[in-house]
Order: structure tokens, then C-alpha cells, then sequence
């Protein structure tokens, strides 16, 4: 079994999840676990995996980074020894929970780089309906709305709108969608019920695929900004690999219209399924050059050959 956190939820914070799509969550995660991951992540931002060279914008110190347990032994043992699983099955209400993925953000002292207002289901294979999904933000370092907190437009998940999957080095696949642009925030911030709790190691920030988010630069001159949102589901997710979302580097063998599963999305609770973890328990699992090259080729041609939309 993953340890346990330091204490359960309560019934309050899981119903503010519910309703306003975000609950920031203290003291949850236990010291060791932050402590060791801290230094993983300081370890992953010297040495970023393929995906993470792709994402991060090296010019602006920012760090992203995506799916390192497939790649690191920390994060594969985060994903099947620590708390997170067990916060999410109570999160969701579900005996089931699923590892989606996860992603580094590390903003050093006086990174100018902003990760632009968005909601993630629009960014994943999935559908976009998807709802026992969820996110969980870790920060290493204390946060505050100055050193890049991320902020929340409070009951955002009940809007059924779609928007476009801007990306904080603004990639050009990912937002070629038919989705809207996301509203300006920042312009009319009284309109919005924004949410940007000050937090501390320890804490975390649990929320909802579609509810709206974001956050500035480090405004700090001196504190670095650290944070891994570690992805969760439970097992009524479908995949559906829609134009201009996250590329999945590993061969999964999901087609449209299957439930999230398998070795790339595997089981955690109320067990793992050994064939799920079979080839990560022998060692990392780098991405098949030739699987990347498919992958990377597909997206060129759908650049290629896009038809504009009146968005663009
Ligand atoms: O940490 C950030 O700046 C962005 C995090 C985020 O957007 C997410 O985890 O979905």
C-alpha cells in the first residue's frame, strides 16, 4: 500500500472541490516525501528528459517537464508509494484511482514567464466531458500570488466553455483548436471569484480538469518557485486523441472510445495490475526513438496541412 497522508480530507474540503473546482488543502503531504521529491526535481531540472527539453524555455530559466516516472525511479515511486493515490481516491470518492501523468513547473527567482489562464482538458486525449479527473499541485518552496501562486476563477468547471490549450512557451500545435480564446482575466479580475492561496511545503492544491487557472512570473527577486501537478483519474475516463493535444511519446494502444488504462496510464488502486507495471518495474522506460519520430511526423503533417479556423 503508498503511505498514508498525514490526514484524511474532510468531508468540507471535498465538497469546496466540488463546488468551486479548487480546494487548497494544508499540511497533507508528509516532510520526507517533499523533501525527497524537492531534490528529484532539482536533479530532473539539470538533467530534462526529451519532453522536457521541448517544453521549457531555456532563455527565461523556466523548467517544465512531463511523464518522468517513466523515465526517473523518484517519480515512479511517488506514483506508487506516496500519499498522492490515496488523497485522490478520497478526492474522487473512488476505490479506483489511476495515474494520468505527471508535470514539473519551476520558476526561478525572477522568471518572467507566465503559464497563460487555461483549463486542462482541452490540452488531454480525453474526453472533453471527462470529470473524475483531477490534478494535484505540489509545491516545494512556500508560494505566494508574487513568486507565481497558481490562481483559480473559482467555479469555472460549471461553464461549458472550451478553450483553446495555450502553453506557457505558447506552442502552435497545441492551441490550433477550434476552441475560443480563454477570457482576459487579468483585465476584469473584479468580475472573477479568484482564488491564489499563499501555501507552504506540505500543502497542495487539488482541482478540477476544466476549472480555470494560471499564474504570473516569479515576481520574487529571491524565492524560486518549485511544483509538480501529479495527474489522477478514476476508471471511467475515455480516450479520444483530438487534434492539437498533449503527444503521448509511449506506445499506449488506446484507440478513440477506450478507457484510459494500460501501462502508460496504469492502475495504482485498489491495486496495481502487474501486467500495467511489468516493463516499468525492470528499469526506465525512454521513449522508442521510432515511436517519437511516428508521433513528431503526424503532427507535422496535420500542421502542415491545416485548414486556419476563424480563430486564427
Ligand atoms: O504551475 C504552473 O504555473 C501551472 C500549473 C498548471 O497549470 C497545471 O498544473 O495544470
Amino acid at each position: 500500500m503508498p503511505d498514508a497522508p498525514t490526514r484524511n480530507l474532510t468531508e468540507d474540503e471535498i465538497e469546496a472541490y466540488q463546488r468551486d473546482g479548487v480546494v487548497c488543502v494544508r499540511g497533507i503531504f508528509p516532510e520526507a516525501w517533499i523533501q525527497r521529491m524537492a531534490a528529484a526535481v532539482d536533479r530532473v531540472v539539470e538533467q530534462p528528459s526529451l519532453l522536457g527539453r521541448a517544453v521549457s524555455i531555456k532563455d527565461e530559466a523556466f523548467s517544465g517537464d512531463l511523464f518522468l516516472w517513466k523515465v526517473d525511479d523518484d517519480f515512479r515511486d511517488f506514483v506508487y508509494a506516496s500519499p498522492a493515490s490515496l488523497i485522490a481516491a478520497q478526492l474522487l470518492r473512488s476505490k479506483v484511482v489511476r495515474h494520468f501523468y505527471d508535470q514539473l513547473f519551476v520558476k526561478p527567482a525572477g522568471c518572467h514567464v507566465p503559464t497563460p489562464w487555461h483549463h486542462d482538458v482541452t490540452f488531454w486525449p480525453v474526453d472533453l466531458d471527462s470529470r473524475n479527473l483531477c490534478s494535484m499541485w505540489i509545491p516545494f518552496d512556500p508560494v505566494d500570488r508574487a513568486s507565481s501562486g497558481l490562481e483559480f476563477v473559482r467555479g469555472s468547471h460549471h461553464w461549458q466553455r472550451r478553450f483553446k490549450a495555450v502553453t506557457p512557451n505558447y506552442d502552435p500545435y497545441m492551441s490550433d483548436s477550434e476552441f475560443e480564446d480563454a477570457p482576459d482575466i487579468d483585465a476584469h479580475r473584479d468580475d472573477y471569484d479568484l482564488f491564489c492561496p499563499d501555501m507552504e511545503p506540505g500543502d497542495v492544491l487539488l482541482f478540477d480538469a476544466h476549472v480555470v487557472h494560471g499564474s504570473s512570473a516569479n515576481y520574487s527577486t529571491e524565492r524560486r518557485r518549485r511544483a509538480l501537478a501529479s495527474r489522477w483519474c478514476d476508471d471511467t475516463i475515455v480516450f479520444n486523441a483530438r487534434h492539437a493535444t498533449m503527444p503521448l511519446l509511449w506506445d499506449h494502444g488506446l484507440k478513440d472510445g477506450d478507457r484510459l488504462s494500460g501501462a502508460l496510464f496504469p492502475r495504482v488502486l485498489p491495486s496495481p495490475i502487474p501486467t500495467e507495471g511489468a516493463r516499468r518495474a525492470e528499469g526506465p522506460e525512454l521513449p522508442d526513438p521510432a515511436y517519437v519520430q511516428k508521433v513528431m511526423s503526424a503532427i507535422a503533417e496535420r500542421m502542415a496541412n491545416r485548414v486556419p479556423n476563424h480563430h486564427a
